[in-house]
């Protein structure tokens, strides 16, 4: 069974002024559906991945040429994107909250996260990602990698991600990639972040 793109969980003009709808639209409409569509064509290469869930191929993805790692990643990444933005943001709250305090607070999570996507040099994505106990921590990966592939540096359930590509920024934000991560978090979609988040602390 093909992999299919899923739909936006809003309108492409839902995330403006912070994503406008000319991003939105190119990006899930041709980005991610590119991503969809080479995803399965690596799926359909080779039949150990038939029936294989996204999550069970990043896995294992060190043993998959780049065709399926950088699909793959793209379609898994951009599915996440989407769900964890939402229009008019929010604040964090329940066991997440109480993580982020952990963590020295969301001033400081937001400054390392921002640090952390500014200095990704290239394409990549900045991640809060949650260790087995909970614990959260800031990373990033090159291309379409991400904290679920089974021989990244630093792996983790991803809580937030944001997309650092030049495609998810520059039609509003040009060059400055550091307006845009800034920017970003008034579209954050903490209700979902905290779902995620208690999925890992149970
Ligand atoms: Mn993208």
């Amino acid at each position: 069974m093909a992999f299919e793109l899923p739909p936006l969980p809003y309108a492409y003009d839902a995330l403006e002024p912070t994503i406008n709808e000319e991003t939105m639209k190119f990006h899930h409409d041709k980005h991610h559906k590119a991503y969809t569509d080479k995803l399965n064509e690596g799926v359909e290469k080779d039949p150990s991945l038939a029936g294989k869930t996204i999550e069970e191929i990043l896995g294992v993805i060190s043993t998959q040429p780049p065709l399926v790692r950088n699909n793959g990643g793209g379609y898994w990444n951009h599915d996440f994107f989407w769900k964890i933005m939402t229009p008019g943001g929010g604040t964090p709250s329940g066991k997440l909250a109480e993580a982020i305090t952990a963590y020295g607070g969301l001033d400081k999570l937001k400054e390392d996260f921002n640090t952390k996507g500014a200095g990704q040099f290239g394409s990549g994505w900045a991640w809060v990602i949650a260790d087995a106990d909970g614990k959260l921590s800031i990373t990033s990966t090159p291309n379409q990698d991400n904290p679920l592939m089974d021989d990244v540096a630093v792996k983790g359930t991803p809580i937030l991600g944001n997309d650092v590509w030049e495609h998810a920024y520059y039609l509003t934000y040009r060059n400055d990639r550091p307006g845009y991560l800034k920017a970003w978090w008034d579209v954050v979609n903490w209700d979902e972040a905290g779902r995620i988040y208690d999925s890992v602390v149970g």
